[in-house]
């Protein structure tokens, strides 16, 4: 067996968790609606909700902090991201913004507005869901065209968030190249499991959207995750470093928005940022003033910005993304061996159970994969997060509640936070609630938020 890559950090700093009994999270849940993300943070041991905001700063982070230079314009810090992004993706011009989905809201409507039809759309291997949210709030549709290799979670397949390349050409055909707005490349795909796309696939869809004058946008979350599962998987890239893959990968795009709470290492940020096009990014430089801020700040102080500038550095160290994905791997390895159905192989930053093969006894419209992490935080007080029907939310154009293709369990694993001990109480939680699987009873709303529901939804079990 392959040795296990260990932490290459030493810990400096300790946070104490709290430790509930059965009873207390029985309660917990109960107030928050049976809805784990209206939970208190402190009622949770293990926290599994997102990898977003929620991973460890370097102490060279820390120290950067401390460099904050809080000029309401032009701060050091912004130059110092400004200088960071021309380096490491090639992009000339930077706005940052607060999270991933301020980049979003000042970038789409400028997209629809520059589209030629009037049926706009997005296309994308897969939206996630703010990013869907974000694409019809500017008036468009989002439309995903994922390889249907990433909805058999049994069969193993290096590359589960490659596009289609045939229904993206299909799709274009079909709606116009004028209605297509953006082709959205986002790697690594989180709701396909945090999948990695190919070189071939990204340089393909690229070309496809090129040739049609579709502009391309990377969603950049965790673009060094998958830059790193590039040079594990396709031996054409064995002997390259990681930036050169993100180098390589960015090439494909005309630029890019992230949520830097990911793969930048940060707790709060974002970016949105453009190769060349002058135009556009004045227009989108317009948006963000009355959005997020000046246009040299986007809502972040200036420390948060240096933090930035280092974490995208960081993010890239090729023994720190082994690790990093090696971990979730560990905590997939264990589950499987426990016989708990996952997505295979296991992605970059979580292990996605398959809770339609652990309860194939609850229907879609009683959110199998949502009633799971409800029983694995009554088990072990871990709060993972569904991605299925919950998430997807009704057809807008009809109200109905359509079955999502995957019902999954998130088990979203923080960055530099938790520990392998930490992974085994998971794992060993996990196959306990599968030993009650039959037992447990879907969820039915009390009260469904119209938009981006799965917040804020309160529920309670079927009778
Ligand atoms: N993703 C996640 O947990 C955080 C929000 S939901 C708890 O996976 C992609 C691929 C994302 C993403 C956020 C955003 C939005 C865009 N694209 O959360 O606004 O995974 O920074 O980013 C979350 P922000």
């Amino acid at each position: 067996m392959a040795r296990r890559i260990p932490e290459p950090f030493r810990i400096k700093m300790v946070e104490p968790i709290k430790q509930t009994t059965p009873e207390y999270r029985r309660e917990a849940l109960q107030a928050a609606g049976w809805n784990p993300f209206l939970l208190r943070g402190e009622d949770v041991y293990i926290d599994l909700l997102t990898d977003s905001g929620t991973g460890a700063m370097s102490d060279r982070q820390w120290a950067g902090l401390m460099m904050g230079d809080e000029a309401y314009a032009g701060s050091r810090n912004f130059y110092h991201l400004a200088d960071t992004v021309q380096a490491l993706f090639g992009y000339r011009h930077t706005i940052p913004t607060h999270q991933g989905r301020g980049a979003e809201q000042i970038l789409f409507p400028e997209l629809v507005k520059r589209c030629r039809g009037d049926k706009p759309l997005f296309l994308s291997n897969y939206h996630f869901d703010t990013t869907k949210a974000h694409v019809e709030i500017a008036g468009a549709r989002a439309v995903n065209v994922l390889t249907p290799k990433a909805l058999d979670t049994e069969t193993a397949y290096d590359w589960k968030g490659d596009f289609d390349l045939e229904a993206l050409e299909a799709a274009i055909g079909r709606e116009g190249a004028h209605n297509v707005a953006g082709l959205i490349v986002t790697v690594t795909c989180n709701s396909a499991g945090g999948q990695p796309v190919s070189m071939p696939n990204i340089r393909a869809a690229s070309r496809i959207a090129r040739e049609n004058g579709i502009p391309v946008i990377i969603d950049a979350a965790r673009f060094a995750e998958n830059a790193w599962f590039i040079r594990e998987r396709d031996p054409d890239y064995a002997g390259s470093s990681i930036a050169e893959i993100v180098m390589e990968i960015f090439s494909y795009g005309d630029m890019l928005t992230m949520s830097a709470k990911k793969d930048g290492l940060v707790n709060i940020g974002g970016l949105c940022c453009f190769r060349e096009d002058e135009d556009l990014f004045r227009a989108v430089q317009v948006r963000c003033v009355p959005m997020e801020g000046f246009v040299t700040y986007g809502g972040l102080a200036g420390r948060d910005m240096e933090a930035l500038a280092i974490g995208l550095k960081e993010g890239l160290d090729a023994s720190y993304l082994s690790y990093r994905i090696g971990q979730v791997a560990y905590l997939g390895e264990r589950l499987r061996e426990g016989g708990v159905p996952i997505q295979t192989p296991t992605g970059g930053h979580a292990v996605f159970v398959d809770a339609k093969r652990l309860l194939p006894h609850i229907p879609a419209e009683q959110f199998p994969a949502h009633a799971l992490a409800c029983e694995l935080y009554l088990e072990g007080g871990i709060r993972g997060v569904e991605i299925g029907s919950l998430l997807l939310g009704r057809n807008p154009q009809t109200g109905e509640q359509e079955p999502s293709p995957l019902e999954l369990l998130r088990l979203t694993i923080p960055r530099r936070v938790y520990t392998n001990d930490h992974m085994d109480y998971i794992a060993d939680c996990l196959i306990d609630v599968k030993r009650r699987a039959g037992e447990i009873k879907g969820l039915t709303f009390d009260y469904e938020p119209p938009i981006l529901r799965h917040f804020t939804a309160r529920l309670r079990p079927v009778a």
